[in-house]
């Protein structure tokens, strides 16, 4: 009989407790599924701060460490540094990398520290109950923007991608969807790329994947994936934003 679908290895086979919908669980599989087809699950080193992926260690199956709201880039740097033949990724939200945590992943980039970023934009923290990020959207309602987000009050949402993509640093940067298996797909190869450039000992690398948040957003499942197409993509696009050869 012919194999179609195969847990991986690099997922624990537990019963998630992300909320329906949510697509924290596709970010997660994506890159334990690439480090398994790697053969890399016992070499790995993941670092998770705070956000609703504080859990990630439970599910992931390599080695995970905690960070401080914020500071996995900084954690994975000393990682990597005495640990220089392992492969090493941080997985950050929004609240966490584009707000508290700006100036680490920043200044990792900018070092040019040779791990992988995951950067899992749902526009919104999750964790503590929806308050508005630095990725929210214009007009999008908060508990802390309850009319919409303003320009005028808290300025334009943040590109990150964006951002990291001048630093000199950096090697690869490139944002990435999860709201569709063709996007999901691509994701997959962008995550296959950020750990082989980080084989390849090039440098930084870092993806950011624009992902649903359906309870803070206060959507069903469907309709949050039609969020990100119909709102986020527009303002974030898709695509390669730095690649050094
Ligand atoms: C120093 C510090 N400040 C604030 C918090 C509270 N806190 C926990 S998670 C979080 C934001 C989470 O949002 P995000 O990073 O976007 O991840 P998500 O939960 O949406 O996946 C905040 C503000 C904290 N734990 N530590």
């Amino acid at each position: 009989m012919e194999t179609v679908f195969e847990y991986t290895r690099g997922m624990l086979p537990l019963v998630s407790t992300y909320c329906p919908g949510c697509t924290h669980g596709i970010a997660h599989r994506l890159i334990m599924e690439v480090l398994d087809e790697k053969g890399d699950l016992g070499n790995t080193i993941g670092v998770a701060p705070v956000g609703c992926s504080i859990i990630a260690h439970q599910y992931m199956n390599v080695d995970m460490c905690e960070a401080a709201h914020g500071r996995a880039p900084a954690v994975a740097t000393a990682i990597h540094r005495v640990h220089p033949e392992a492969c090493v990724f941080t997985y950050q939200g929004d609240g966490d990398m584009a707000s508290i945590g700006t100036a680490e992943i920043v200044h990792a980039a900018h070092r040019g520290e040779k791990f992988s970023a995951f950067f899992i934009n749902n526009a919104i923290y999750g964790m503590t109950g929806g308050q508005m990020a630095p990725t929210s959207l214009i007009g999008q309602k908060t508990t802390t923007s309850i009319y919409g987000r303003s320009e005028a009050v808290s300025g334009k949402p943040l590109r990150m991608a964006e951002l990291i993509a001048t630093v000199e640093g950096a090697v690869y940067v490139e944002r990435v969807s999860l709201d569709s298996p063709a996007h999901v797909r691509k994701a997959k190869k962008a995550v296959e790329k950020a750990f082989s450039v980080q084989e390849q000992r090039l440098g930084f690398s870092f993806v950011e994947m624009l992902s649903t948040c359906p309870t803070n957003w206060g959507l069903d499942s469907v309709a949050s994936l039609g969020w990100i197409r119909d709102n986020m993509i527009p303002y974030y696009p898709l695509g390669v934003f730095r690649e050094v050869e």
